[in-house]
């Protein structure tokens, strides 16, 4: 027994340190194959003497811990927010005020994180809770949230009673990633990095937000004494060395030139970071010189937060153009005078709908302000309508399709119009652009514009048209910018397309409602293109993800004789139609067993889950019996439960379920 525990805590240590090198140092010490090992054997383990698997456990990263409610808690020492200021003359005045005070300050700057603080308290090393800074004084625990954030130790590299304060963060990248996975599945996109790290950090279900890939830089000691330490400077060399995350752009300076040079480096690198921050904080560097200080009611008298101006610009709206999907949509967009916005010219902006040009009243040659939000996503904010002369123009929805002229169509409570000519040629250079993209058919070499000219040199006329593209090869080698070599690699990236597994096809077929997720479950559910063409839309709906309107969308498609054609003409090109998806798989745990699948598992739909199941060899069923193996139990499970205790049936809770997919890497 002791020896188990010895183990635990061995390869605690062991993921901990592994873990410390990857998150926060970015140096990783052993490959993702030795830290999954440590990882199922310390999985096991606790699995096994549930007495000795902490909270604070590197198994728990993934989360599993859910709350039903935010609990209050009062901060020792209140989080207080900082005066802002917006100009060199306000940093000025904030060194004067200091000086006369009779000091002579040097000052740390840092990055202003656009994130949301939060406190962080550690016992003998251990990290015990977290907590928003709510209004400054009562803050919420988010304990379970922060144990799934990677940067943040669970133990510390010294057994020190503390409390740190930071910030926690979405990064860029992640978003980005976020929003594309919520536009598969038509949920509406997070506007910017702090309020989809806001969103996740306020998950009552941990694993949502361990998904989440939330990161922090923490910048604050609020008990300095107590450590000894006389400077802010040494106070975050002291909390990098405890395992904290601790942003490497901090810096040391003297005096108000350095500030504003800082200023001036990070407000051009800006852009560049892979997180977004709003400005820079200046703070005294020495400790007792901030005592002296003081506070008033609300702020500090020893720190300030520089803004950066808000990068919103103004410019003209010269008009509102109309672009068709491939699914007929209709999208208006703002035509802008060009201006550059964080480093990048705009000369465009989705307006959504009519509705959402209706709610900000915008005429044609407003003056607006554009706004980069989130990532790259360029909006239009108002008009500012003190500018107007009285010649712009009302904004008025077409009633015609921009490109066929046929007439538009509003379904009941929906905000898009829609073209509903299947043969709107717009439709079509949309539909093949998405046919060839990178989570479609993937074809190297055909991005946008390179379809654009294809359909417009007439090369390109229909999905056929790109196998055939080989008939114009001498065309091809003889237009501007293509060599024989990038031609041969061309037409052997759309060879190569043939090959593809049958969840690219379907998902570059663009059929309304079926994103890359959807793809995949039909591929892997119904394994070949003619199999889940023949199905009806009753038998489509049996699938859990698959809806109503999904199915009459999928079963409508395949009953459309252009499609069948389409489909037929693919066929004879030489186009695989099967899902290839690593057939029978190998798991000990499922091949040959049979399973029930009961209640909600919140992580994946039950199709999905007996999908993978079978593709391991399971047997996936319906009913409990003495013949089953496993039952597999979500929330809200009835009595199917109740009969798998009663029989004696092995039992998959949600975390079970979750480590073995995550083992087979199916999650
Ligand atoms: C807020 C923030 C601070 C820092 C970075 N990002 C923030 N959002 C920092 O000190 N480096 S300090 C702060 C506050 O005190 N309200």
């Amino acid at each position: 027994m002791e020896n188990v525990q010895e183990r635990i805590q061995e390869l605690t240590k062991i993921l901990e340190e592994a873990n410390y090198n990857y998150y926060v140092l970015d140096n990783p010490t052993i490959t993702d194959q030795e830290f999954d090992k440590y990882l199922r054997e310390l999985e096991v383990l606790e699995e096994k003497y549930p007495e000795y698997a902490s909270l604070n456990s590197p198994t728990k990263r993934v989360g599993g811990q859910v709350i039903d409610k935010f609990v209050k808690l009062r901060h020792q020492i209140p989080m207080l927010s900082l005066p802002d200021v917006f100009n060199e003359d306000e940093i000025r005045a904030f060194d004067e005020r200091i000086r006369k005070s009779g000091f002579e300050p040097q000052y740390v700057c840092e990055l202003k994180i656009d994130g949301l603080s939060v406190s962080l308290h550690y016992d003998d090393g251990v990290f015990v809770t977290g907590a928003t800074r709510g209004d400054g004084v009562v803050g919420e625990d988010i304990t379970h949230n922060v144990r799934t954030i990677k940067t943040v130790p669970m133990r510390l590299r010294k057994p020190v009673s503390i409390e740190v304060r930071g910030e926690i963060y979405m990064g860029r990248e992640t978003l980005a990633k976020l929003n594309y996975e919520r536009e598969q599945l038509h949920l509406p996109k997070l506007q910017n990095c702090r309020n989809a790290a806001a969103g996740s950090i306020r998950q009552l279900d941990s694993k949502v937000a361990a998904q989440r890939n939330l990161d922090t830089w923490i910048y604050h000691l609020p008990n300095p004494l107590d450590y000894g330490i006389k400077t802010h400077f040494e106070a975050l060399e002291y909390m990098k060395k405890l395992g904290f995350k601790v942003n490497p752009a901090n810096r040391l300076v003297k005096n108000i030139d350095e500030i504003l040079a800082f200023i001036h480096e990070y407000h051009e690198k800006r852009a560049t970071l892979s997180y977004d921050i709003d400005g820079v904080v200046i703070k005294v560097n020495d400790l007792q010189m901030q005592q002296a200080l003081g506070y008033t009611s609300k702020y500090p008298r020893w720190a300030i937060a520089y803004k950066f101006p808000a990068e919103e610009v103004l410019t003209k709206l010269t008009d509102i153009i109309f672009t068709v999907g491939r699914t007929g949509r209709i999208t208006p967009n703002a035509v802008l005078e060009p201006v550059i916005v964080m480093g990048s010219t705009v000369k465009r902006a989705t307006l959504h709908n009519e509705d959402y040009i209706v709610e900000k009243g915008l005429k044609i040659g407003d003056i607006v302000s554009i706004r980069k939000a989130g990532d790259v996503i360029p909006e239009v904010v108002e008009a500012k309508t003190e500018r107007r002369t009285g010649s712009e123009k009302d904004f008025v929805m077409i009633t015609k399709c921009p490109i066929c002229g046929s007439p538009l169509q509003k379904k009941p409570n929906q905000v898009d119009h829609y073209c509903m000519n299947e043969e709107c040629p717009a439709r079509h250079i949309e539909g093949l652009i998405h046919f060839v993209s990178r989570h479609a058919m993937n074809i190297d070499g055909l991005g946008e514009r390179i379809m654009e000219d294809f359909f417009n040199l007439g090369f390109i006329k229909s999905i056929p048209d790109i196998y055939h593209l080989e008939s114009h090869r001498e065309d091809l080698i003889e237009l501007e910018g293509y060599g024989n070599k990038s031609v041969d690699n061309l037409l052997d990236a759309i060879e190569n397309s043939k090959r593809n597994s049958l969840e690219r096809l379907l998902f570059a077929l663009g059929i309304g409602g079926i994103g890359d997720k959807t793809a995949l479950l039909l591929a892997r559910t119904f394994k070949n293109l003619d199999n889940l063409a023949s199905k009806t839309k009753e038998e489509l709906q049996q699938i859990k993800d698959i809806g109503p309107i999904l199915a009459q969308n999928i079963a409508s498609y395949f009953a459309d004789e252009k499609n069948q054609d389409l489909i037929h003409q693919l066929k004879d090109l030489g186009l695989n139609m099967s899902y290839l998806g690593e057939e029978i798989k190998e798991s000990d745990l499922i091949s040959g067993k049979r399973f029930v699948v009961t209640g909600t598992i919140s992580f994946m739909g039950r199709d999905e889950i007996e999908s993978i199941l079978s593709n391991y060899g399971g047997h996936p069923s319906s009913s409990v019996s003495s013949k089953t193996d496993v039952v597999i139990v979500g929330e809200k499970a009835g009595s199917k439960e109740t009969k798998a205790r009663e029989l004696g049936i092995e039992i998959w809770d949600e975390e079970k379920l979750y480590s073995v997919f995550k083992d087979l890497g199916e999650v």
